[in-house]
């Protein structure tokens, strides 16, 4: 299928974390949206845009944020997530072979029917396997089980004139990981999987950073303990999961660290290093709330219009100084940060500091810009940025060495000679655009000591207590994380994500500031079964059917009310087998027959 009205387009470029307007505005527009599903589909793409001299973006769920799937010439988008067919199961081996547009929520649910279950996966539950590869790489159960791409047997990749099988041996191989999908697509993937296994959670309270790094530090030094996951919280990050529990205080104000173990043999030896080092050990609850809140790290979306922050890792000797230093910058700008620590090995962690911005306010453009002092405050204590994108474009040698870089740039010119795929991204940059960029970072970069006196210019309030109450604040409180697509059985039979909770809620906020949604794309808002299955999974745990009743009005009111259209299409999706399957995934019943109770 191929999507090319204005506003559904647009929809596909948009990411969790947006580029600040000045640099989105520069970039051209991508002029259309092919879904592949194949590899010969993706190389007729290629055939196609060689011939029109266009672009190509890789683009799976959006998630990765910052640039990632933007467009820096003038391009079409590859929608990889239709890629997404399991091909080969070996339950002997454990091994998986499927198309990389496969989602781990999908991939979770085809292994759980058979008991399995994979090693480790992103906190983007609903992000493609391909687009974890061609970024990150660490999230759930790293600490156990390593990189992604160690866990991977094998990849297909398709560039412009070669299809390719490269196994994780293969000198290529590294190409393709953690390159942000620049010298060519993967399209295949086989993975290592395992028996699932039951775990245990043990939140552990302390008072004070250095306290919790004590603890850390003794517990990776045990040769018994074997923990697969370790996550560090400071108190604001504990202060917002009681945010979500209603404002009730139910984390006190002190720091944790959340341990994972699947091996309960040395329970009684984490007992003891616990009491020993004199942490709290919290009620099960509370672990188990954290546990399953690991799927919805940015949940606090719920609260703010928006959120900004940086992402490095960090060695973990380096943890209490990170700590101290974004204390002391949060307080001389008068900015609530909050910070999250994911342990990837013994030596290092993952570190995301958050804090609230309001796009509407002026500060915003100042706030994404102090992001990059955050970044700096990681760099001078040792770290290094997590993902390129196209904001962390200055930065590129801090990621990768100068020898990476050099080998990257001659495999991309000799894959990819016409520039075709995610062109003038960090391998091929575009001069403008990150000269712009570094002068932003030189310049935020001479702010990250804090200037206590400029903290009436940058202060932000630490959270609106009120739920958002009305539908500009729904609109603005999606966190365009596009967890709701792939259970909307609306989008499974349309297969355009405007008909979805992130595509409504695009529309709603289009409409709200007066922007033109030609009929066409506006009247795809009542593709809808108000089967409430996007609110089982959002983000920003938003209560979604009463808005969609509100939009559709606000469209009625326009264009009309398309009843007819409504009906068939209610019926069509509800006679579909898949459409049942749905609501098993979530153990509901889909016995409300929707044909009956949707408003036409
Ligand atoms: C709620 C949330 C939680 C997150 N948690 C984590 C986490 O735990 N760990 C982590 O590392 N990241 C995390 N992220 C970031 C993001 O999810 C990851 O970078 C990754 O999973 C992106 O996958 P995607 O399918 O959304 O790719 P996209 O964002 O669509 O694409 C990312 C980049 O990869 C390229 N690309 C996509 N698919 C392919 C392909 N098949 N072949 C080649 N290139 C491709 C794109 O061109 C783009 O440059 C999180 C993001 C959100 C919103
Ligand atoms: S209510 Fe159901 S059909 Fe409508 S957007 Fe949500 S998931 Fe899709
Ligand atoms: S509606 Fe909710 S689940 Fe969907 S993109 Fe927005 S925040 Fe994510």
């Amino acid at each position: 299928m191929i999507i090319d009205s204005a506003p559904e387009v647009k929809l596909y470029t948009k990411e969790s974390v947006e580029l600040p307007r000045i640099i989105k505005d520069r970039f051209p527009r991508i002029q259309s949206v092919y879904q592949p599903e194949s590899t010969n589909e993706i190389q007729q793409i290629f055939s196609l845009s060689r011939k029109n001299k266009l672009s190509i973006i890789p683009r799976g769920a959006a998630t990765s944020g910052m640039g990632g799937i933007a467009p820096l010439r003038r391009s079409i988008m590859a929608d990889l997530t239709f890629l997404n067919r399991i091909l080969d199961f070996n339950k002997k081996k454990k091994t998986i072979n499927f198309e990389a547009g496969l989602r781990w929520w999908e991939l979770k649910q085809f292994l759980k029917e058979h008991s399995l279950d994979v090693y480790t996966c992103p906190t983007s539950l609903f992000s493609t396997v391909g687009g974890w590869l061609a970024t990150g790489g660490y999230g759930i159960n790293s600490f156990g089980f390593g990189h992604i791409s160690n866990l991977v047997d094998s990849i297909e990749t398709v560039t412009p004139d070669k299809k390719k099988q490269l196994d994780r041996k293969n000198p290529e191989f590294k190409y393709f990981m953690g390159t942000e999908g620049q010298m060519g697509i993967i399209s295949k993937v086989t993975l290592k999987v395992r028996e699932s296994k039951p775990s245990r959670h043990y939140l552990v309270l302390f008072k004070n950073t250095s306290e919790t790094a004590g603890f850390i530090s003794e517990l990776l030094r045990s040769h018994k303990i074997h923990p697969v996951h370790i996550v560090y919280y400071d108190r604001n990050r504990l202060e917002h999961k009681n945010l979500l529990l209603n404002g009730k205080v139910f984390f006190p104000q002190m720091e944790g660290v959340l341990i994972t173990l699947e091996d309960f043999s040395a329970e009684e030896d984490l007992l003891s290093l616990i009491e020993r080092k004199k942490g709290i050990l919290a009620e099960n609850y509370l672990s188990a709330f954290l546990w399953n809140e690991r799927y919805f790290p940015f949940s606090i979306k719920h609260f703010y219009p928006s959120i900004l922050g940086c992402e490095a890792t960090l060695p973990i000797k380096n943890l209490v100084p990170y700590m101290r230093r974004t204390k002391k910058f949060g307080e001389d700008y008068g900015i609530p940060l909050s910070t999250e620590a994911t342990l990837i090995n013994k030596n290092e962690v993952v570190v995301i500091t958050i804090f609230p911005s309001d796009p509407k306010k002026l500060t915003h453009f100042l706030h994404l810009f102090l992001t990059y002092s955050l970044t700096h405050i990681a760099i001078k204590c040792g770290g290094k940025p997590y993902g390129i994108g196209i904001w962390n474009l200055p930065l590129l040698k801090k990621i990768f060495s100068a020898k990476d870089i050099q080998e990257f740039l001659f495999f991309k010119k000799e894959t990819d000679p016409f520039n075709l795929i995610n062109p003038a991204k960090s391998f091929s940059q575009d001069f403008k655009i990150t000269s712009l960029l570094k002068l932003g970072y030189f310049l935020s970069s001479l702010f990250s000591n804090g200037y206590p006196l400029l903290k009436p210019i940058f202060r932000t309030k630490n959270h609106d207590s009120k739920k958002p109450n009305n539908h500009t604040s729904e609109s603005e409180a999606c966190a365009n994380c596009g967890a709701c697509t792939v259970v909307c059985p609306a989008y499974l039979k349309t297969r355009t994500e405007i008909v979805t909770a992130k595509g409504k809620l695009f529309i709603l906020k289009q409409l709200l500031r007066g922007s033109h949604v030609p009929a066409p794309v506006a009247e795809k808002i009542f593709l809808c079964l108000h089967c409430h299955l996007c609110e089982h999974v959002c983000q920003s745990k938003l209560v979604l059917t009463p808005i969609w009743e509100k939009l559709e009005s606000i469209v009625e009111k326009k264009y009309g009310r398309p009843k007819e259209k409504i009906e068939n299409f209610v019926k069509q999706v509800e006679s579909d087998p898949a459409y049942t399957q749905l609501f098993d995934t979530f153990g509901i019943s889909s016995n409300n027959n929707h044909q009956e109770t949707r408003n036409v």
